[in-house]
């Protein structure tokens, strides 16, 4: 299972890993990738956001999940006000296995992970040959292959994570 996270008001790299942390018990976490600081997309008129991709597993069910992260970023502070909107953390639920789930609360695959370098330089760091379960295509492939993304740098190791 992915997670995306993103972060870009307050201290998005503190809150980027307080959330890490605070998946703890909803999910085990066996990898982070690094963090990358990335072009807003969307709604542009807003900081660079901070993103990076956790894989776990967990014993939850995808709706659970979904809730146990939304739980973490109400804890957290999260606002809700419009789509794409600035925000102190945003955690997704990327993918599920195999899992191709499409219902009112929750999609999976992401629909828009396969267009976002948010999404895909980190997921392509920690899990190269992960294959989409509808397109069948690796992460490094997705990565390869997406064309105009957003400006992405990488900015290195979250803090208190072991280096990647
Ligand atoms: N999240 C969004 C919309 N746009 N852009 C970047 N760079 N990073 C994000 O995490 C992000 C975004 C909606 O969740
Ligand atoms: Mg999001
Ligand atoms: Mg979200």
């Amino acid at each position: 299972m992915f997670l995306g996270l993103g972060a870009n008001l307050g201290d998005p790299l503190a809150q980027l890993a307080a959330a890490v942390a605070g998946l703890r018990g909803a999910v085990e976490v066996d990898v982070v990738s690094s963090v990358f600081r990335t072009e807003p997309v969307g709604f542009r008129e807003q900081p660079d956001f901070f993103n990076l991709v956790v894989a776990g597993s967990t014993r939850l069910e995808p709706g659970e999940l979904l809730r146990a992260v939304q739980e973490v970023e109400a804890r957290m502070g999260r606002v809700r006000t419009f789509r794409d909107a600035p925000r102190r953390i945003d955690v997704d639920v990327l993918a599920y296995g195999d899992l191709v789930i499409d219902t009112p609360e929750l999609t999976v695959p992401h629909p828009r992970m396969a267009a976002r370098g948010f999404v895909l330089h980190p997921l392509a760091e920690i899990a190269p040959d992960w294959r989409h379960p509808v397109s069948g295509k690796t992460a490094r492939q997705l990565l390869a292959g997406a064309v105009g993304l957003e400006r992405v740098e990488r900015v290195g190791p979250l803090p208190g994570q072991p280096g990647t």
